[in-house]
């Protein structure tokens, strides 16, 4: 059995079936985890999303800022932007299969015994694990309760409050805590986030770092999956951090790693996928 983990599908399936193709793998005994934005902008949402809803049993998922925009969408609290690819989905008569298995997904996945998560953007550097873990989970168990879900998705959209604090609760304590996990890449050593910078590493506002730079980050020692930033390009400067998202809707590549031994395979974007 190998596990291995992807980066940002966002609707590219063809480099991903080249990936899976180009390391054998076998549903039956492999495992397929995936660090978010599994649709939007790119070419197949919906039949990167059946491909794996058929395949679920394996695939161990974190969900993305896309993913959690196609639910608000799929839910009337928010309407398809023009960039948006997203109408195939909401259109499908398999939506409802489709969306809940989507929402059943985590914000957070940790596995003790390899040390390692997986997250789609970050862990905010003033959380150790276990604190992530508990704060994943308030806005999980959201996601996955008809009662509380549409209100959660109404009013997820948002840039404040911009850093975390325990007295925070309803809407703003759910949604600091996703912009956390699903949209950050900067933020100051006390957690204040900027939501606003989306280019590399050398592009961070005064003040601001990486999320993974900051000295006295707590999650520090355990190993981190994530996606999101297109911009670094896979090159993380840390060590135990794992930076997926090679932009392959951009016209990069899709990158696969296996997690046992960090190696890492790529599948370039093609041209009609784009
Ligand atoms: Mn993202």
């Amino acid at each position: 059995m190998t596990t291995y983990a992807v980066g940002d599908l966002q609707g590219c399936l063809e480099p991903l079936k080249c990936l899976l193709e180009q390391v054998a793998f076998d549903p039956a005994k492999d495992k397929l985890w995936l660090a978010g934005d599994l649709v939007n902008r790119g070419p197949e949402s919906l039949a990167t999303l059946r491909f794996l809803y058929a395949m679920r049993d394996c695939v161990t998922c974190v969900l993305g800022n896309h993913d959690l925009h196609l639910l608000a969408v799929s839910h009337n609290v928010e309407r398809l932007k023009k960039s948006d690819t997203l109408q195939e989905i909401l259109d499908a008569p398999d939506r409802a299969d489709l969306l809940d298995w989507l929402r059943q997904q985590k914000l957070m996945h940790y596995d003790p015994k390899r040390n390692l998560a997986m997250v789609h953007a970050g862990i905010a550097p003033q959380w150790s694990i276990d604190k992530a873990l508990k704060r994943a989970a308030e806005v999980e168990a959201v996601l996955r309760d008809d009662s509380r879900l549409k209100t959660f998705l109404d009013g997820m959209y948002g840039n404040e409050p911009t850093v975390w604090s325990n007295e925070l609760s309803g809407i703003p304590r759910l949604r600091v805590i996703t912009n956390y996990f699903t949209r950050m890449r900067f933020c100051a050593a006390d957690g204040t986030l900027d939501l606003k910078s989306k280019e590399g590493l050398d592009t961070a506002p005064a003040g601001y770092q990486p999320w993974f730079s900051h000295d006295q980050r707590k999650s520090r020692g355990t190993k981190i999956i994530f996606g999101h930033w297109a911009a670094l390009e896979g090159k993380c400067p840390e060590p135990d951090l794992y930076a997926l998202d090679t932009g392959c809707v951009w016209g990069g590549a899709l990158t696969l790693m296996n997690i046992d031994n960090a190696k890492l395979h790529r599948c370039e974007c093609s041209k009609e996928s784009q």
